[in-house]
């Protein structure tokens, strides 16, 4: 049995009822195959994908907190410390009732790469807890937050590891966070990514994960004679990555024609009205049921059915397998021409690879939603030096990295026979610097 076959019967075995991290793992090792073959012996000598594959720590904690009703609530919260080789641990904190430590791992298992790929100095992290924001009131997330954080600020800090925002983590938690870490340590440092502007944080976090996606779909096109210019775009989710997405694919001349959340989703043919997005999510925090307020032309589904949009460009960014086999069949048949990931492992396996059997260009997760985390190792760049940039610096080097990284995985694909298959580029370009890193500091 070949290495890289070993190392995922492993993963499967030792880690029962993880079924996404098994997921994860199974795509990029299997993208590694190229470049585990040709270095086998050395690899398996020092037990390099073993030591890949095992998180260097993971903590896992209970979470008490109080309701307005004097109800006491247990959450289960996650830290999962995967990879500190190139630099310390960076990654989100996910809030969602479907939390568990499988998922944290897939999500902190893909950091690793993601990370990478941005060219700065993060190591891959992750975590959360299954608490369930929606509902609650603002009292009772600070009373979720500051108990999650009593316990999180005994494994974090501004050069050890920094948790930033994911789904149902927002700004309002982060600065709720952020106030408790503050207490409890004493230390006003950039021990989270995300914060708001009047406390450390940085210009363009908000837009980044979105504004990246679209900045790196538009060098892939740019690259293949193609512009964003008259293109029809079929988007999933209504959150941060979402929200941003659609800004920036009006501004580059696309119609965005679709979002979605958990219960439903919106066709707006005249495309999406991103100031009405923006009020009923960010500031009223209500259903996608409230958009035809705004938009009595627009149509609104219950459950789920974005895929079912005819359009030249899909970008799922709500969670992970929300676009499977059937949804990518419909996408090729309607004329998609390319995929890119604004959520983290959005697509199944069976689709991805459907897609890239069927010539559609896609971009995985780790490399086209790397803006966000990118422009959070921003954020950490200015608290360091006690300083903030400009929107329009912050927007310029996040363009930048978006460019290169495209400009890198594209190069590794091609160097190893794959040319714009960027599922292998991304993992093999993401491998190769933790690797060097890895090797360089020995067995630890
Ligand atoms: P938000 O919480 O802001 O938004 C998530 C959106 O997806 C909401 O519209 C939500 O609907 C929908 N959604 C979440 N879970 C489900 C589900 N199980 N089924 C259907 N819809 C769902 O999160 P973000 O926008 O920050 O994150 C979206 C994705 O992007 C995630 O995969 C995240 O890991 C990834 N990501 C985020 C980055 C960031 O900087 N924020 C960076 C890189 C990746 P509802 O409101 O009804 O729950
Ligand atoms: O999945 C991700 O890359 C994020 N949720 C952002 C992580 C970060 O540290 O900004």
């Amino acid at each position: 049995m070949s290495y890289v076959d070993e190392v995922i019967d492993r993963v499967v075995r030792e880690n029962p009822s993880e079924p996404e991290f098994h997921q994860a793992v199974k795509e990029v090792l299997d993208s590694l195959r190229p470049v585990v073959d040709a270095n086998e012996q050395a690899f398996r000598r020092d037990a390099l994908l073993e030591r890949l594959v095992q998180p260097e720590r993971q903590i896992k904690f209970r979470v008490p907190w109080i309701d307005d009703k004097g109800q006491v609530h247990v959450n289960t919260g996650y830290r999962v410390q995967f990879n500190s080789a190139i630099g310390p641990y960076k990654g989100g904190l996910r809030l969602h009732p479907s939390v568990n430590l499988g998922i944290i791992k897939f999500l902190g298992f893909e950091q690793i790469f993601k990370n990478s790929l941005t060219g700065l100095p993060i190591g891959g992290g992750k975590g959360g807890a299954d608490f369930d924001p929606k509902g609650k009131s603002d009292r009772e997330v600070m009373a979720f937050c500051q108990s999650f954080m009593s316990e999180l600020c005994k494994y974090i800090g501004a050069d050890t590891d920094i948790p930033a925002g994911d789904i149902g983590t927002g700004a309002r938690e982060i600065g709720y966070m952020f106030g408790q870490y503050k207490k409890l340590r004493g230390l006003f440092e950039g021990v989270l990514t995300g914060k708001g502007l009047s406390y450390g944080g940085s210009l363009a976090r908000t837009e980044a994960t979105g504004y990246g996606l679209l900045y790196i779909v538009e060098e892939m096109l740019k690259c293949h004679g193609q512009t964003l210019a008259g293109k029809t775009i079929a988007v999933s989710g209504a959150g941060n990555v979402a929200i941003y997405a659609i800004e920036k694919a009006h501004q580059l001349g696309a119609k965005v024609v679709t979002c979605s959340d958990s219960t439903g989703w919106i066709y707006d043919p005249q495309g999406i009205d991103v100031a009405a997005l923006k009020e009923i999510k960010e500031v009223k925090r209500q259903r996608l049921t409230e958009y035809r307020q705004y938009r009595p032309d627009a149509v609104y589904h219950e459950g789920r059915g974005v895929w079912s949009v005819q359009c030249d460009i899909a970008l799922p960014c709500a969670t992970q397998n929300e676009l499977d086999l059937a949804d990518a069949k419909t996408l090729v048949a309607g004329g998609v021409t390319a995929v890119a990931e604004g959520a983290n492992m959005p697509t199944t396996a069976e689709a991805t690879e459907y897609l890239l059997q069927s010539g559609v260009y896609f971009l995985p997760g780790k490399a086209a939603n790397a803006g966000g985390v990118a422009t959070s190792a921003l954020e950490m760049s200015q608290n360091s030096e006690r300083l903030q940039w400009t929107f329009q610096q912050v927007d310029a080097k996040l363009k930048g990295i978006m460019a290169n990284l495209y400009h890198n995985i594209e190069d590794a694909a091609k160097k190893y026979g794959f040319a714009d298959n960027f599922v292998v580029g991304a993992n093999i370009a993401g491998f190769e610097k933790v690797v060097d890193a890895m090797n360089a500091q020995g067995i630890v």
